[in-house]
């Protein structure tokens, strides 16, 4: 932490932050994300060929599981879940999710060395209990999992799994597919950031500081984030070790309906508005995923007149930057480039980030003003602005 407390461009001090020996909430990292969708085979087979996703995991009637079925997807270090329910009686929650919020994230699992401390530790602070601390074990040893619900009906799962080496949890085997595209250089995730209701920013900031020790890393106010016609509020949280981070949005007033204002309208509530994923080499990742139909948001080319003003040299090319309609912001510690893809489901609800960074620890606070444009005209043309 001390690293990055002496970056003059972070706002630390408006809460403690943890020192190592304090932190009562180790985490190793991000450990899964799961989804709950309408069709699991469908959008596993969307992951691989358009984002490049490998086979890892299933689980479902041939395993022995008959609530739902769910494909593990990775990506070097990303996991994702994808998971629909069965008919049964027991997993009214699945479908409740989608039949209220559509396809989206319901779980973002932390990997941590201790399960049963990270419930205890998080309850005892305020926390909602998800799940209470399980074991599971199968051949290849065994797994702790409990959970705390966070904001919406989103929930994070504590995953502690040192005593295992299967392939991803009990219950699920090998998933060995014959459709196997290759990776398209995505690398592990850097942010997942939340959309909150009006004025819920402040809370869910003090739940991320209070419950689970983490720290307020920037925040931006409306001032920083609007455009002639909207307008919002967004902090980010740290965990201690900086490998978890969970910027928060509120909507802000506008003129205009903000897009965070469309999410919560769509998503029914708050819930995971993006998944920001790095990469070490944004252009042959973009290409590649444009090849295979992901769509990202649309940049005006007036953008690229006057970028280079802004940020100096770069090691890419200008018009290769233009052509793709990847963006550029620089900060003390140096630069990054980031794209956006449009949503992913056919509500205007999630969507991903790609995010490679040269130096640069901050959130493109340069580029808020053109992406939130793209996203208004985004708006505009599905009538919700
Ligand atoms: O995560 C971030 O802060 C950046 C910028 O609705 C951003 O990716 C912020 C709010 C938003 C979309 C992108
Ligand atoms: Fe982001």
């Amino acid at each position: 932490m001390s690293d990055l407390k002496n970056k003059q461009n972070f706002n630390y001090g408006l809460e403690k932050i943890f020192s190592e020996a304090e932190d009562f909430l180790p985490l190793l990292g991000t450990d899964y994300v799961e989804l709950y969708v309408g069709n699991a085979k469908q959008a596993a087979h969307y992951y691989k060929t358009a984002f490049g996703f490998q086979s890892l995991a299933y689980a479902g009637l041939e395993t022995g599981l008959t609530d739902r079925t769910s494909y593990v997807l990775v990506q070097d270090k990303i996991r994702l879940v994808l998971t629909t329910p069965m008919p049964n009686a027991n997993n009214k929650e699945i479908f409740e999710h989608i039949s209220t919020h559509g396809d989206g994230v319901k779980v973002v699992a932390l990997w941590v060395e201790d399960a049963v401390k990270a419930w205890d530790e998080t309850t005892k602070r305020g926390a909602k209990s998800y799940l209470k601390p399980t074991k599971e074990s199968d051949k290849n040893g065994e797994v702790i999992r409990s959970g705390i619900h966070t904001y919406g009906d989103t929930v994070h799962v504590f995953v502690e799994r040192k005593n295992y080496n299967g392939v991803f949890l009990p219950k699920f085997e090998k998933w060995q597919s014959t459709h196997n595209p290759t990776n398209v250089g995505l690398r592990y995730i850097d942010h997942m950031v939340g959309n909150v209701g009006w004025n819920e920013m402040n809370i869910w900031a003090k739940f991320y500081n209070e419950i689970m020790g983490f720290a307020n890393l920037i925040t931006f106010d409306d001032k920083d984030i609007s455009t002639q016609y909207t307008a919002l509020m967004s902090k980010v949280m740290t965990n201690g070790n900086g490998r978890v981070k969970f910027p928060i949005n509120e909507p802000a007033e506008g003129i205009k309906k903000s897009q965070i204002e469309e999410y919560l309208d769509f998503y029914n509530g708050p819930g995971i508005q993006h998944i920001a994923v790095a990469t070490n080499n944004i252009l042959e990742t973009v290409k590649e995923m444009t090849k295979r139909g992901v769509e990202f948001l649309y940049v005006p080319g007036s953008y690229y007149d006057t970028v280079m003003d802004r940020v100096g040299d770069i090691d890419e090319n200008l018009a290769e930057l233009k052509e793709l309609g990847i963006l550029v912001d620089r900060d003390d510690e140096g630069y990054l480039l980031q794209i956006f893809t449009k949503p992913v489901t056919d509500r205007p609800t999630l969507f991903f980030e790609i995010i490679q960074r040269k130096g640069a620890q901050s959130f493109g606070k340069g580029n808020f003003k053109a992406l939130f444009e793209s996203i208004e005209a985004e708006q505009e043309r599905r009538g919700t602005l």
